[in-house]
Parts: C-alpha cells; sequence; structure tokens
C-alpha cells in the first residue's frame, strides 16, 4: 500500500515510517520541514493546513491511504488547535475525495475524552469529553472524519492515541503508555481492517494497569503486544501523580492547563 504519512518528520512518523516500509508499504512523507536522514522515499515540504498545498501532493501522487499525524500535539488556544487538527484533517479529507482515496487513520487522542473521571473501564461508546483546547480540536476532526464516512462512504479509523514513548516515564503512563512496535502494528491494522467505516480504538499498549478498553482495536485486528509493566520498578512516585489519576487525560484535566479559548492583544 502507498500511503501518505503527514507529520512524518515528528516523533510518531520517524518511528511510524520506517516501521509501515518494514512492513511491505511504500510511504510518502508529507511535513512543514525536510524529510529526516534516512528517510528514502517522496517527501513534500507542505502545512497541512494549506488545502490548495494539499490538493497539489494528492494531483503529484498516487497514494492508497493516509496516515495524519500532523498537528502540534499539545495545547494551544482554540484558534490553533482547530487549525491544527481540524483544517488539517479537512484539507486531507476534501483532497481524498476529489481523488477517490478510500482510507484515512487518524493520531486523535485520549484527551477527546480526557476530562473523563476514572471508572473501571473506558469504552469507545463515552461521550466525547475533552479536557483542553487541544481535546476539542481532537472531537471536532472525529466529527469531520464521521461526515465524511457518512457523505461520501470513507473508511476512517481515529486511533486515541495515549502515551507515545520509548518507554513510560510516570505512575501514569504506566497505564496509558503506546510503544513503538505496539504503533505500528495499530496504525497497519487501521490501514488494511477490511470496511471499518467510521471507527475508534484507544492506542494504548496490553499494560497490565491499562483500563482503557482493547476490544474496539482488537476488533479491528490491533492486537499490542507490549506491557508498560516491564518498566514499573524504574518509575519513581511524584505528588503529582494522585491529581493525574483522577482523569482519563491526566496532567492535561487538571488547573494547570486551564486557560483562556482566545488569545487578546
Ligand atoms: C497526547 O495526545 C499528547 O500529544 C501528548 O503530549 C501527551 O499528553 C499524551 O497525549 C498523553 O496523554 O500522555
Amino acid at each position: 500500500m502507498r500511503v501518505l504519512v503527514t507529520g512524518a518528520a515528528g516523533s510518531i512518523g520517524r518511528v511510524l515510517a520506517p516501521g509501515l516500509v518494514d512492513r511491505g508499504h511504500e510511504v510518502v512523507g508529507l511535513d512543514r520541514v525536510p524529510a529526516p536522514d534516512g528517510f528514502d522515499g517522496s517527501w513534500h515540504v507542505v502545512d497541512a493546513a494549506d488545502p490548495d498545498a494539499v490538493a497539489a501532493v494528492f494531483a503529484e501522487e498516487r497514494i492508497d491511504a493516509v496516515v495524519h499525524l500532523a498537528g502540534y500535539p499539545g495545547e494551544g488556544s482554540l484558534p490553533e488547535s482547530l487549525t491544527s487538527h481540524v483544517v488539517t484533517t479537512a484539507a486531507l479529507l476534501d483532497a481524498m475525495v476529489e481523488h477517490d482515496v478510500r482510507r484515512f487513520v487518524y493520531a486523535s487522542s485520549n484527551h477527546a475524552v480526557g476530562r473523563t473521571p476514572r471508572t473501571d473501564l473506558l469504552t469507545t461508546s463515552t461521550r466525547p469529553r475533552p479536557d483542553t483546547f487541544y481535546g476539542v480540536g481532537k472531537v471536532a476532526a472525529e466529527a469531520v472524519m464521521s461526515l465524511y464516512a457518512d457523505r461520501y462512504g470513507l473508511d476512517v479509523v481515529a486511533c486515541r492515541i495515549g502515551s507515545f514513548l520509548p518507554e513510560p516515564e510516570t505512575f501514569r503512563q504506566l497505564s496509558t503508555w503506546l510503544s513503538h512496535d505496539d504503533c505500528v502494528r495499530m496504525v497497519e491494522a487501521s490501514l488494511t481492517t477490511p470496511a471499518p467505516g467510521f471507527a475508534v480504538l484507544y492506542g494504548v499498549s496490553a499494560n497490565t494497569r491499562g483500563w482503557w478498553d482493547l476490544d474496539a482495536g482488537r476488533a479491528l485486528g490491533y492486537d499490542p503486544q507490549d506491557d508498560a509493566e516491564e518498566f514499573a520498578d524504574r518509575i519513581a512516585r511524584r505528588e503529582a501523580d494522585e491529581a493525574e489519576a483522577a482523569h482519563v487525560g491526566g496532567p492535561f484535566a487538571t488547573e494547570e492547563f486551564y486557560r483562556p479559548a482566545l488569545d487578546r492583544s
């Protein structure tokens, strides 16, 4: 499969691009910055929020599927978050419809439901409950995906990623960690699962302390293999752990992240 990966120079992209190539796919990279050393393939220096520039990439390349990773991975103002997550998603989906590309895999986030209090199990049917404007952007991007699945019959998978890191570093991440290898497994399953329509999964590893439902992912063929527990002995407890444990979104759901929606001059 020839896959356009946006944000291919970012932390997930640098792991995913070679991971997909190892699994027999061809990667076309897109990012605002040039290709990282070692990337071997077609690359476009493009802002994914620019619909004309995105459309030009689709006009130039044969693309079978899109993995959309581009976007600022932290909190910003509401307009910044909408541009970073919603406008980019819409630009790609419009180009997909125009060029009959049918599969879209999105790096959504647990912060789309981050304000959900800790319960026994977090399922994919919990209501959208963002913890930040970042989370609002992810919810809205998922809504645009849903619209395009319904209108145009696209197959779209929103992967609500937990903590993508080489290793867990905090107590919360013993539950929310997504290993590098499981991330590649998750995206490949999302690319190849037959006819998902609009689907959501939680992008975490098979963590002993995990409490986010993995069944939706397993139904799509994502079978996580790693477990943060093997690192548990190395994690020092911090004062912030208790507050971070109260909600899905951990630190993003705490008062530290409260800010006005709009920047004023
Ligand atoms: C995310 O979606 C963020 O991009 C990242 O900065 C972390 O906050 C991560 O989730 C997490 O919840 O650990």
